[in-house]
């Protein structure tokens, strides 16, 4: 059976990346790009209206395109979580449940999931955090984040499901915005950066969070799912690293380009949230297992930011 992907959450931060990607790498047929929502703008290739809470609309899209793969990215974040507890455990829960659930059927022969660095808590290590320690989450997002690895990995034990999954640090991208998450203002800083030369920052100067360039990130989720089965050792999900950095670092790397920028700070409930992941990943698994291996560090990261939001 020849591969076809469907990625759920298409339109999002990640899976506006990821789809570009995937076509690039495996032909635009192969790809099916779906959302709760159509496009604002015309789109190019096949995308489906999928609620990925409605199971029985999802199981109709899987069987009747042939769906092989499924990348789940469907999520609300940390900050909006903490706003919509239920409705955010609700959508992370049910739309991961909705997707095991069919390949427990048979249905799907492998599944992305992601996880993230919010599935660790106060005190789990600050810096650096390796991938085996304690994780006691204290938001909504984080908590479902750790149960949801959990449920991937009961999956994978009991009923064979092929789950993947990697824990994402902050995404810094330039094609799509974020929404809703406590890294958010990584992205939000180039374009006010570009548009007005000045920043006012919700996190305070000091807080420092892993993060990654969406190139790196994209490489790996494609890199976790192309691995052979028996390279992907750790079931619940992977620590996966690129560099770590706060906002002053941040904003004193982007005055390299931008002599004139300014930050200010007006912090808000969302550096405490910050507070309680780690500032650093250990990834030693990822790169061993499966070939985590990232190419953007903060001074590349910035160029290439500042460059392509300038076209
Ligand atoms: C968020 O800030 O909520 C997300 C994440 C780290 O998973 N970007």
């Amino acid at each position: 059976m020849s591969k076809k992907i469907l990625v759920l959450g298409a339109l999002g931060q990640i899976g506006t990346d990821l789809v570009d990607a995937l076509r690039l790498r495996f032909g635009a047929e192969s790809v099916i790009a779906s959302d709760i929502r159509r496009p604002a703008h015309a789109v190019e290739g096949v995308f489906l209206e999928i609620d990925a809470k409605d199971r029985e609309a999802l199981r109709a899209a899987v069987v009747q395109h042939g769906i092989t793969e499924v990348y789940h990215l469907v999520a609300m974040l940390s900050a909006t979580a903490e706003k919509y507890p239920i409705a955010g455990w609700d959508l992370n829960m049910i739309s991961l449940f909705n997707v095991l659930e069919l390949a427990k059927e048979g249905l799907l022969k492998k599944v992305f999931w992601p996880s993230s660095i919010a599935a660790f808590g106060p005190t789990s290590p600050k810096d650096p955090c390796g991938q085996t320690v304690v994780m006691d989450p204290a938001t909504v997002y984080g908590i479902s984040k750790l149960s949801g690895e959990l449920w991937c990995s009961y999956y994978f034990e009991k009923f064979g499901v092929d789950v993947r999954s990697i824990r994402y640090p902050g995404l810094i991208s330039w094609k799509a915005e974020p929404g809703g998450g406590t890294t958010d203002y990584a992205v939000d800083i180039f374009h006010k950066a570009l548009a007005q030369n000045k920043y006012s920052c919700y996190i305070a100067a000091e807080s420092s969070l892993p993060m990654m360039y969406m190139e790196d990130a994209i490489e790996s989720t494609i890199g976790i799912m192309e691995a052979k089965a028996e390279d992907v050792r750790i079931r619940t999900s992977y620590n996966i690293a690129a560099f770590c950095v706060n906002p002053r670092i941040l904003a004193e790397e982007i005055r390299k380009h931008r002599p004139d920028f300014e930050i200010s700070y007006d912090v808000d409930f969302r550096d405490a949230i910050a507070q309680g992941w780690p500032a650093s990943i250990l990834d030693e698994e990822a790169r061993a297992h499966w070939g985590h291996n990232p190419k953007f560090d903060l001074p590349k990261m910035v160029e290439e930011m500042l460059s392509r939001l300038a076209q």
